[in-house]
């Protein structure tokens, strides 16, 4: 009986547990783990230089950490371009930049840190594909904010107004700020997958064993 008892005051907690799950809506912060251009100034302002994370003033962990937690703290990137910026080599818009994400990702939006010289990007086109040959247009025209010659500049977030699956994303720059140069600081991007709260997993399975460590009790007790 009271083993009876007590298997359905578990099985009652941990429905009861299962009830409350409310999924959280984490929207991780990513980095893309590769990244082509159609000019690059070399050495020193490689297209690589925009998905390492060189230059911003408060890193984050790709796949990890909150994309909105980390904006909310307003990571700057640093004006210098030497190691930390993509700069084409003398040549202004039309410009290709590809990125490569890894695996197929649920994404919704861009955090771009925009160069604060004139090699600011005036406007560009996203574009996003599962098999890196065939793209398909996620927004055109987008003009992002040119930053403040020399200042430390934030990142904007260009929010795609849905969710994307996708591995590759492309922007089609068309016009930038100076007629010498395109240059970008950083990119990151936002998934859009909903998971289970941590806190809420590791609290069902503290229950799952202390439910099953006062089963074995009660049983040797009867014995
Ligand atoms: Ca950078
Ligand atoms: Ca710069």
């Amino acid at each position: 009986m009271l083993k009876k008892l007590s298997i359905a005051a578990a099985t009652t907690l941990g429905l009861t547990m299962l009830v409350d799950i409310h999924p959280a809506q984490a929207a991780f912060i990513v980095s893309p783990v590769d990244a082509t251009a159609t000019s690059e100034f070399i050495p020193g302002a490689e297209i690589s230089n925009t998905i390492d994370q060189s230059g911003l003033s408060i890193g984050f962990t790709s796949g990890v950490d909150d994309f909105d937690t980390y904006l909310s703290l307003n990571p700057t990137h640093t004006p210098a371009f030497f190691g930390n910026e993509w700069f084409t080599n003398f040549q202004s818009a039309p410009q290709t930049v590809n990125y490569d994400l890894g695996s197929v990702l649920a994404i919704d939006r861009l955090a771009l840190w925009n160069d604060e010289a004139e090699g600011g990007i005036s406007s560009f086109d996203i574009l996003s594909s599962n098999d890196g040959t065939n793209f398909s247009t996620v927004l055109s025209g987008v003009s992002p904010i040119i930053n403040p010659s020399g200042s430390f500049y934030p990142a904007e977030v260009i929010d795609f107004g849905s969710v994307v699956n996708a591995q590759f994303v492309r922007f089609e720059i068309t016009d930038c700020e100076g007629p010498t140069f395109c240059a970008i600081g950083e990119v990151a991007f936002a998934t859009a997958e909903s998971v289970p709260e941590p806190a809420f997993l590791l609290g069902l399975l503290g229950v799952g064993t202390l439910g099953a460590t006062s089963l074995k009790g009660k049983q040797k007790k009867e014995k």
